[in-house]
């Protein structure tokens, strides 16, 4: 089989990545290792950025994100028993969109599935092969068949624990990363979330989230120890915990429930460097991680497939190699702002449990220096609503 781009990973970044080229008439077939089901399943990000959404409107699969999707002109920063509201429309002139990555993920795979684009589900040992060259290809096994596809260029879309990355040869490839000594236990219930926007909470006991998919499905988190077991917390536990972390009023509005969906995640920052190796270009989590503090994961992985697509638009259309050579120097640099934003977030309203008490003055420092200074909240408001391409 041939066809021009080979994307590893049908996640948002190899989907998205797929429909723009589909609609650009460049031919592309997607390999994932799980199936539909599983993907699906699969509950991650719940904020998109303008970008993103722009993204999804380019891909022809925006028509349920335009009518579910809600719009947030703001957030909240919730520390000494009350709130500070952000007001991102204020201070940017723009929002975010709150819309589950769940849903879509399930939006690309229709529009896909509509296009009548190939994507081949549950497929093994996927292996890159002549990315050094220009006629790399990518084998693997279907049902215990082994497959060949040859192709002009490969996207490694394929998360954080995929087969590209790691197919890139020592001394390439340098990494940085940074590891938080505590991890995120989130839960999905259908009951209304205490506020109409989200509530980011900085306690003593840790950190916690109220977020959102809908007006009757909440998203909470809290902030656990790295090495926490997701069987030492029923539902119960986690509620008396999110409440205890909660300002008051935020306590009492708490709406408990049955939990459909309970896992921890834990936090880590890390950024490989470059991304690109002759015809591979690494894209998304593949390449970097950042903590969820930001809310700028998926977002990143959008906006590597913005100038990707650009870059490969060139490469099959125009016949130059312009954009494909500046892919990756243009990628790194929004991811590491993205990649100090997190960080910086995840510092401030983190309960650190090696802090000292000089690192705990200063979280106080900064966080009443956010709510007293036009400025530092419009620094944190314009990362938040997601710097331009
Ligand atoms: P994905 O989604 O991990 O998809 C990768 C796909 O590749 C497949 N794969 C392989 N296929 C073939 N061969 C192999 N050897 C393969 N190995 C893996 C996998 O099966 C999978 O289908 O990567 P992608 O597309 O780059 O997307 C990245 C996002 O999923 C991720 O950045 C976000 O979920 C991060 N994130 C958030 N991002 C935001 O922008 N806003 C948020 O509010 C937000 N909240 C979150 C988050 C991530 C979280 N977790 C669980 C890590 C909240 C949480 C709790
Ligand atoms: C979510 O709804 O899952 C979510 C929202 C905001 C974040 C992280 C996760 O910063």
């Amino acid at each position: 089989m041939r066809t021009q781009v080979v994307i590893v990973g049908s996640g948002p970044s190899g989907l998205l990545l797929g429909q723009l080229l589909t609609g650009a008439g460049i031919d592309n077939v997607i390999l994932d290792r799980v199936g539909k089901g599983y993907i699906l399943g699969r509950v991650r990000a719940g904020v998109l950025e303008r970008g993103t959404v722009e993204l999804m409107r380019r891909a022809g699969a925006d028509a349920r994100l335009n009518a579910e999707g809600l719009t947030h002109d703001g957030f909240s920063i919730a520390f000494d028993g009350r709130d500070h509201r952000i007001d991102l429309a204020a201070l940017t002139g723009q929002h975010v969109t709150v819309y589950g990555q769940t849903e879509m993920t399930r939006d690309l795979m229709a529009a896909r599935e509509a296009a009548g684009t190939s994507t081949f589900h549950e497929v093994e040992n996927v292996a890159l092969h002549g990315f050094d060259t220009d006629r790399p290809y990518v084998t693997y096994a279907k049902d215990g068949v082994a497959r060949r596809i040859d192709c002009d260029v490969i996207a490694g879309c394929d998360g954080f624990h995929g087969v590209s990355r790691r197919s890139v040869p020592a001394g390439a490839m340098r990494t940085f990363e940074r590891a938080y000594p505590f991890g995120w236990l989130g839960v999905l219930a259908e009951v209304p979330p205490v506020s109409d926007e989200l509530v980011y909470a900085s306690h003593e006991r840790g950190f916690a989230l109220c977020s959102m998919r809908s007006m009757t499905r909440s998203r909470y988190y809290v902030q656990v120890s790295a090495d926490e077991r997701v069987e030492n917390w029923s539902d119960d536990r986690f509620w008396d915990e999110l409440r205890s972390r909660l300002p008051r009023h935020h306590a009492e509005a708490v709406t408990t429930g049955a939990s459909f969906e309970k896992s921890i995640a834990p936090l880590r920052s890390f950024v490989a460097e470059p991304l690109r190796f002759g015809r591979l270009f690494l894209v998304g989590d593949a390449a970097h991680i950042v903590p969820p503090t930001g809310a700028k994961g998926l977002n990143l992985a959008a906006s590597d497939v913005h100038y990707l697509f650009d870059g490969l638009r060139e490469f099959f259309l125009d016949k130059s190699m312009a954009g494909i050579g500046a892919y990756s120097g243009r990628a790194l640099a929004r991811v590491w702002k993205a990649v100090r934003f997190s960080w910086w977030m995840t510092t401030l309203l983190h309960h650190f449990p090696e802090g000292t008490d000089f690192e705990h003055r200063i979280q106080d420092a900064e966080l009443d220096y956010l709510t007293h200074s036009h400025a530092a909240a419009t620094a944190l408001a314009e990362n938040y609503v997601g710097l331009p391409y």
